[in-house]
């Protein structure tokens, strides 16, 4: 296959590198001891409470083979864990031995030794063991870990071992949370609070999905981060990076759905959703900072995702070439009939391209194509997913919100269509829900397309204020609230509980 942007990649990526920033280092101690324990009441099933300050003064406990403590950190924390040993009696003649298991959430630590089920690789988990051969010393770990309590295990030790000065050096491209003026309710002052932690978390040498997993850029996640930035840290670099990082990877002039950084950049997996969507990042970013220039640069090759997906269209319409197929997102919902939503994302996202085409000046006859195009695909998929009695998008006859979702988006259902869509939905007890933070962030998005305020805020208030409630303090990739262990992967220690798509929330009650 012919490639029309082989010969700009290399710029693309030099641009991505030249972007690339230094990272912040800081230090955050460990705070206490704690004991974790089985408690029905509390999310997935597990609690860890604090049963000791961990003070500069005080004596360190004497730890020996067999031996296992837990220590929390203020919040959840990501960097490189470090520590000292010193053998209790100064005769430390051979090595130590440690198994060190970092948690986000109580129930990783609790059902740690439980067999694993799930379907991506078991080293996601957060396990390390290690021999420290001289004492005294000065531990630090290679590996980057994200977490709130770590674990530590005596696998073997010269006698009794003291372990102490627990702390983290943190690492990220931002440091100080910003403080936001005024908020309208302490609920909604946590609920941003724990966003910011999240999106400081994850912006490291790019926006990365999550810290934790799968540490590396995708495009649907930068599409939410690019608006949450704006509203928080302010660090337009680490966006126009993951931008130039997708566009320099791009495949035969597919745009990856996301991309290694290293040890070269690289393009990972293809998601036809994120490859549209990236009219939408581009022209949100461009119209957000005023800087078009990065639009002029990367307008084709936003386009060109348009005219690469017809394949997958018939008589205009989205055809998955299979069902189930990971190639489609729109969320991690295995039974979700995806053919609408993605119909009203490709709306969507076309609308997004014009919208940049027009800022851009670019000719009417360049665009008008683009323009058919979308009037069309809106025409063929009111008529074959909108039910008017019904008041409903009905995809191969399942209800979900999704295909509302993305229905009132793409601006295929008109605002009161869309208004009573919403509606309706709620009172089907079998609509399919999102299951996780990004699809609801759409949601929110749709409410306020259809100038829905009050449902945004008691929206807000009941998801991101149940995983407040919860116990969380950064916001989980995966959430689905009565469903404690649902994971997209099978195993539930897999799920990342500082992802960046899910700091959604701030979006909505900062960008007033
Ligand atoms: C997972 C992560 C990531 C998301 C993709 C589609 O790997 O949750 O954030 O973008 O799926």
């Amino acid at each position: 296959m012919s490639s029309k942007f082989q010969h700009c990649l290399k710029r693309w990526i030099e641009k991505s590198e030249a972007l690339k920033t230094e990272l912040c280092h800081w230090e955050t101690a460990a705070v206490s001891l704690g004991e974790l324990s089985a408690s029905p009441t509390d999310w997935q099933g597990a609690r860890i409470q604090e049963t000791e300050p961990l003070l500069a003064a005080s004596v360190p406990h004497g730890y020996q083979k067999g031996d296992h403590f837990i220590v929390i950190f203020p919040e959840t924390v990501v960097g490189r864990l470090h520590f000292k040993v010193i053998a209790e009696n100064g005769y430390g003649d051979s090595p130590t031995w440690l198994r060190l298991r970092f948690a986000e959430l109580p129930g990783e630590l609790k059902h740690w030794d439980d067999p694993f089920t799930g379907i991506l690789n078991c080293a996601w988990l957060q396990e390390d063991t290690i021999h420290i051969d001289n004492l005294p010393a000065d531990v630090t770990l290679p590996r980057r870990y994200s977490c709130r309590y770590v674990e530590f295990e005596v696998l073997g030790s010269p006698g009794k071992v003291q372990i102490f000065d627990i702390g983290m050096t943190m690492e990220a491209a931002v440091q100080d949370i910003p403080v936001l003026p005024w908020v309208s309710s302490s609920l909604d002052a946590s609920i941003e609070r724990m966003c910011l932690r999240t999106i400081r978390n994850c912006f490291q040498t790019c926006p990365e999905d999550g810290a934790k997993r799968d540490r590396r850029l995708w495009g649907g996640d930068l599409r939410i981060a690019n608006l949450l930035n704006h509203c928080s840290f302010k660090r337009y670099d680490l966006i126009e990076r993951g931008l130039f990082l997708l566009a320099g990877n791009a495949m035969d002039d597919k745009l990856p759905g996301c991309v290694f950084e290293r040890p070269t950049p690289r393009p990972g997996c293809l998601l036809h959703d994120y490859s549209l969507l990236f009219s939408v990042i581009l022209e949100e970013y461009c119209r957000l900072t005023g800087k078009y220039e990065i639009g002029s640069e990367l307008f084709d090759i936003a386009a060109e995702q348009f005219l690469l997906i017809q394949q997958y269209f018939h008589n205009d319409l989205f055809k998955m070439p299979s069902k189930n197929s990971w190639d489609f997102f729109i969320d991690h919902c295995r039974v979700l009939e995806k053919e609408a939503a993605f119909q009203g994302l490709a709306v969507f996202s076309l609308q997004a391209l014009l919208r940049l085409g027009e800022a851009l000046g670019i000719q009417e006859s360049r665009l008008s194509s683009f323009r058919q195009l979308k009037e069309r695909w809106l025409n063929a998929g009111r008529v074959a997913f909108y039910n008017a009695e019904k008041g409903l998008v009905i995809c191969n006859g399942q209800v979900s919100y999704a295909s509302q979702i993305w229905f009132v988006l793409g601006g295929l259902l008109t605002e009161e269509e869309g208004s009573r869509a919403l509606k309706t939905i709620e009172g089907i007890d079998d609509a399919v829900k999102p299951k996780t933070p990004y699809l609801a962030f759409s949601l929110l998005e749709a409410y306020e397309k259809c100038g829905d305020t009050k449902a945004i805020h008691a929206f807000i208030q009941d998801y991101w204020g149940g995983m407040i409630a919860k116990g969380a303090d950064t916001c989980w990739e995966a959430y689905v609230p009565d469903e404690p262990f649902f994971s997209p992967y099978d195993d539930f220690r897999l799920n990342s509980a500082c992802h960046v798509w899910s700091a959604g929330a701030i979006w909505f009650l900062r960008n007033k």
